[in-house]
């Protein structure tokens, strides 16, 4: 397996990680994991729940002007005082690998962009290694977040698909989505989506993680449901997130390459 460090390839990710939120942890450490397997080298700041915005964005302000730091990351969600956009806009356009930077989401909106947000790259990874066309596709995005439903929307939109944004005020959700060819899930409910509102044949992304139980993962579809009328349906644990981690590291690559 290549491995960039053993080529000689040095690549640093900073991950910012604050307070103690049991998922990011998990999250942040898969992706640890990641940019060793494939020779990134990353740093993390694990920040006490307590630290304050000023604090914080001098960190980055630190990280902006670091030559070994190529890629910035702050783990969402943030303690609740401090201002998540604030922080977002400190961060160097050029070392956003979540493209969550103004710059870089107007970049996407016109459709010429360094790095996409991780998450709905990796849901257009999965249709296009899954060999699924997009183009003239009834597209149906439920759920509208910063960092999954709008941006989604747009990259299938501009895959020519033809595309449909719900969200918790649409009436009749179920209307929608059994019209959908592309179904793609993240609204961070389980079962928000049942057999019953899946067209056969229809391609299922489910965005989701909701811990059920100690132990237990589940998505926004109910799987065994869904899984009998979608013709490609994607598992949680298993599915999205997975993508979500191998995005990051492309837009990690990306990031040294341009800089
Ligand atoms: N800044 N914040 C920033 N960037 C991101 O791209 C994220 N996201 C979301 C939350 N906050 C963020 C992630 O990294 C969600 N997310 C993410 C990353 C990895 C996994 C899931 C979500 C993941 O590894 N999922 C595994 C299971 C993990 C588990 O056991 O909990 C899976 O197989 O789905």
């Amino acid at each position: 397996m290549a491995n960039l460090k053993k080529e000689g390839k040095e690549i640093g990710l900073a991950v910012i990680i604050v307070g103690d939120n049991p998922a990011s942890r998990v999250y942040v450490n898969n992706k640890k994991k990641a940019c060793e397997y494939i020779g990134i080298n990353s740093y993390e700041y694990a920040l006490k729940e307590d630290t304050t915005e000023n604090e914080l964005i001098d960190l980055i302000k630190t990280l902006n002007n670091d030559k070994k730091i190529n890629g910035i990351l702050v783990q969402l969600p943030l303690p609740k005082h401090i201002n998540e956009e604030a922080v977002i806009n400190t961060i160097d356009v050029k070392k956003d690998v979540d493209a969550f930077h103004p710059v870089n989401v107007g970049k996407i909106m016109i459709g010429n962009y360094d790095f996409l947000p991780c998450t709905p790259a990796g849901v257009m990874e999965l249709i296009a290694e899954s060999g699924i066309e997009i183009q003239g596709k009834d597209c149906v995005v439920v759920g509208r977040s910063n960092i999954v439903g709008k941006p989604q929307a747009m990259l299938l939109m501009q895959q020519n698909g033809t595309v449909t944004i719900c969200h918790s005020k649409t009436k009749n959700l179920a209307e929608y989505t059994k019209k959908a060819d592309i179904l793609v899930v993240a609204v961070g409910k389980p079962n928000a989506i049942t057999g019953d509102m899946v067209k056969d044949g229809a391609v299922v992304i489910d965005v989701g993680i909701n811990r059920i139980a100690e132990k237990t993962l589940v998505g926004d579809v109910n799987f065994e449901e869904c899984e009998k009328k979608a013709s490609a349906i994607t598992p949680v644990p298993g599915g999205v997130g997975p993508m979500t981690i191998a995005m990051l590291m492309k837009n990690t690559v990306k990031a040294a390459l341009i800089q």
